[in-house]
């Protein structure tokens, strides 16, 4: 650890660096697509408007990366999260830390399929998740039967579905087979939660029937998508508290269309009804939020065996990649979502 850090409930430096992703205000923007390698995010950097040498890089000491330009015009971010849902928790509340006003994250994320008539090399769309969770009280030891070995959560849904946003949901291309709407399920585990045998006690021979048994239109099985839509439906703004508003000065791109009126944020309306929106922003203005979604890349077909080829998957993630930021820069974000304690601009 290399910098001092001030505050044990939310650790920052003095001039706002958050503690795992080493990023402050100003260097990550409000559309943000979270991805597991960094690979995947330089591959995807490259839609970006900006030479390579010219983007905002960031490799944090705990090896998330975090990519900052523009796609068309519209400042995006590239964060490169790693594996599993403590990894998303960090990236979802350090990125919240660190921007103001909606905040709109989609995860581009390699899947396997239960699907038998999704090919390889597909994508999926899922409106919703589950959780499968370990059942660490279960005698993995020496229990005779698999019940309650795993924990099925309830459903979360997406929630740029769920409030009138536009889809992530591509336009179908003969290239790309493409199936919207389904349901995932986010495992604890690589293998035992997922339903790979081992050579571990791990009780979950019969997992992958009894998740399609419990829940209707599974379809892919992955990592970090229900921490995502579950910490997007949690969100709320917080009161006014200490130096919240202490944004450090930058010279990173900040959205326009995302404008709060402390330090160099400018509101920078750029048509008659969005700065009527501001305008209109008032006690009674909804307030900021999270919208999550989540384009999941069919890498192994759990069904049919098959696992993907490496051109296929980089031809598909750069594939989803330019259709996420294109979905990404189109979504309106109303400048009048802003926290409560930025007050009207
Ligand atoms: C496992 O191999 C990893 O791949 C999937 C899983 O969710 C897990 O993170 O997603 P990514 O390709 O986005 O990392």
């Amino acid at each position: 650890m290399k910098d001092t850090f001030l505050d044990a409930n939310f650790p920052k430096t003095a001039d706002g660096r958050v503690y795992h992703l080493g990023l402050r205000m100003g260097e990550v923007a409000n559309r943000i697509i979270a991805v597991g390698p960094p690979s995947r995010a330089e591959d995807i950097a490259t839609f970006l408007d900006e030479r390579s040498e010219d983007l905002f890089r960031l490799t944090s000491e705990r090896a998330f990366l975090t990519i900052t330009g523009h796609y068309k015009g519209v400042p995006v971010s590239i964060v490169s999260i790693g594996m599993g849902n403590p990894n998303m928790d960090f990236v979802v509340r350090e990125v919240r830390e660190c921007v103001q006003g909606d905040m709109l994250m989609v995860r581009i994320g390699s899947c396997g399929c239960l699907d038998e008539s999704l090919p390889v090399g597909s994508l999926v769309v899922p409106s919703a998740s589950v959780a499968v969770n370990r059942n660490y009280d279960f005698d993995f030891q020496s229990s005779p039967s698999n019940d309650n070995a795993y924990l099925i959560s309830k459903p979360v849904i997406a929630l740029s579905t769920s409030n009138n946003a536009p889809s992530v949901c591509p336009e179908p291309e003969p290239a790309v087979e493409i199936k919207c709407n389904t349901v995932n399920a986010s495992a604890d585990s690589f293998y035992s939660s997922q339903g790979r045998l081992t050579s571990f006690l791990d009780h979950n021979e019969d997992l992958i029937e009894r998740l399609q048994a419990r829940v209707p239109n599974l379809s892919t099985l992955e990592m970090e998508t229900f921490h995502l839509f579950h910490l997007a439906s949690v969100w709320r703004p917080r009161p006014l508290e200490g130096n919240h508003l202490t944004i450090p000065p930058t010279n990173l791109p900040v959205d326009p269309t995302i404008s709060p009126r402390s330090s160099k944020f400018t509101a920078l309306p750029s048509s008659p009804a969005q700065a009527k929106s501001i305008n209109l922003h008032s006690e009674s203005a909804p307030a900021a939020r999270i919208r999550a979604a989540a384009v999941h890349m069919v890498f192994a077909n759990r069904i049919t065996g098959d696992f993907v080829t490496p051109e296929r998957a980089e031809s598909l993630q750069k594939w989803a990649g330019e259709k996420v930021l294109q979905a990404l820069a189109g979504f309106a974000v109303d400048a009048s979502r802003l926290h409560p304690e930025e007050g009207s601009v």
